[in-house]
């Protein structure tokens, strides 16, 4: 076998699968983290993310022997790269991560060893990634000095798992791959051969980055078009939901859902980094993030307008004896996840601005983030039906569709998930 030993930089939510997957096949397995309480739990067999059927992979793999977590990069034949790519405050990718880890493990490159970028990337990072580490060993050729006949073979791989299908999707999705030359792509379908039971699709890096872009941003721009019509129907009074089913009716349409917003740290990032790189262009694709993003807003204000009219319909009442209670934190339907939440920012604004009582439903979770706890009770959901003035809903959890329409009746509602609509 030509890769004895695989190096993962970066063991989050898809550095630590990864591992665990390539580990599970046995081979060597070396993660490599900074964050030393990731190491030490991974080390003693569990993990220190969510992620269903992944911690007893992990614990077979680490007391077999096949996979280690190390602070430092050890030599390998394989490094995988799966650090994160945030972007700055000015909506530019961050690539910081990239450059650190090609520092971590440039020290130990050897002649023949395979390196992959995973991590969701603009458009020319792995070129980029390349150029650091050619710098960083002269000593060593690099494809984009020498072509097939390098020292180092370098390709882009992108990850397209859903969270909390990670186990099941790293094995079963097809995979992009860009290699910087042929000899690149061929290494790297050898690698990910080892457990992909997905088709290795090969293309060239810039393409393969672009891939993973378009992707999520097909995502956000259809998912921005139902936003659009909830606002649009909201004016014209007319049940978004209904309309949105009726239209997907059409053999040829296929509208996504309406929501408080876009979260997560995928659909809601990488979108950016097109823009970045084409800001000329890239009009419909930047037009959708605003669209997504302004939606919260939205949402806010109506909230707002509901505590007026409350009280217009209660003239004794006083602002702050109305009850607000929102249903759902986390960014999507049946998760723990609170990470980039529309849902939690919404929440955070209202225990901000709303005078009254503040209640908060979430299923998933026990303790309520700090950005909320002093100001929001987490409550269950019979509490919060009997308490409310106000009912938001944010998040479709299988637990809120048992509620039926006249558990509510009495109540002022903002559905932003369409489950009392229809
Ligand atoms: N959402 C809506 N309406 C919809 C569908 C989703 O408002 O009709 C919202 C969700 O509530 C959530 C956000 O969009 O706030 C994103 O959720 P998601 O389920 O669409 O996607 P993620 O972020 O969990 O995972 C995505 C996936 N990409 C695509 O489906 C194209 C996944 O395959 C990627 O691997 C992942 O991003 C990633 O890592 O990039």
């Amino acid at each position: 076998m030509s890769f004895n030993s695989i190096s993962v930089i970066g063991l989050g939510y898809i550095g630590l699968p990864t591992a665990a997957m390539f580990a599970s096949r046995k081979i060597k397995v070396i993660g490599v983290d900074v964050n030393e309480h990731a190491v030490s739990t991974i080390n003693q067999g569990k993990i220190h993310i969510v992620e269903p059927g992944l911690e007893s992979i992990v614990q077979h793999a680490v007391n077999n022997g096949y996979l280690k977590a190390v602070i430092k990069a050890e030599p390998a034949d394989a490094f995988l790269v799966a650090v994160p790519t945030p972007f700055k405050d000015n909506h530019q990718p961050d690539l910081s991560y990239i450059h650190a880890a090609s520092k971590s493990i440039a020290p130990v490159l050897k002649k023949g060893d395979l390196i992959i970028l995973e991590s969701t990337s603009p458009v020319g990072a792995t070129e980029q990634m390349a150029e650091w580490l050619a710098e960083l060993r002269p000593d060593l050729t690099f494809p984009q000095q020498v072509g097939d006949t390098c020292d180092i073979n370098i390709a882009h791989c992108p990850e397209r798992v859903l969270p909390g299908q990670v186990v099941k999707e790293l094995v079963a999705n097809d995979r992009v791959i860009g290699g910087l030359t042929p000899v690149c792509s061929a290494r790297c379908v050898e690698l990910y051969k080892i457990f992909v039971e997905g088709e290795c699709i090969i293309t060239n890096a810039r393409t393969a980055e672009m891939a993973k872009l378009t992707e999520n941003s097909s995502r956000d721009v259809s998912i921005a078009f139902a936003n659009e019509l909830s606002l649009i129907c909201d004016e014209l009074d007319i049940n978004v939901w209904e309309l949105i089913s009726l239209a997907n009716r059409h053999p040829r349409v296929n509208i996504l859902q309406p929501g408080p917003g876009v979260g997560g740290h995928c659909i809601a990032v990488d979108p950016w980094f097109i823009v970045a790189k084409t800001p000329e262009k890239a009009h419909l694709i930047r037009t959708a993030r605003e669209v997504n993003d302004s939606k919260p807003l939205w949402v806010i204000e109506k909230v707002k307008s509901l505590v007026g009219e409350f009280l217009i319909q209660n003239p004794t009442k006083s602002a702050t004896e109305v009850t607000t209670a929102c249903f759902g934190l986390a960014f999507k339907p049946n998760i723990d996840d609170l990470r980039e939440s529309p849902s939690l920012a919404i929440t955070e604004s209202l225990a901000q601005s709303l005078p009254g009582k503040l209640l908060a439903v979430e299923p998933n979770i026990e303790v309520l983030p700090a950005s909320i706890s002093d100001k929001c009770t987490l409550v269950t959901i019979e509490k919060a039906l009997d308490q409310a003035d106000i009912i938001v809903m944010l998040v479709d959890h299988d637990q809120f569709k048992d509620i039926k329409p006249e558990q509510v009746k009495s109540k002022l509602i903002i559905d932003t998930k369409g489950l009392w609509s229809l």
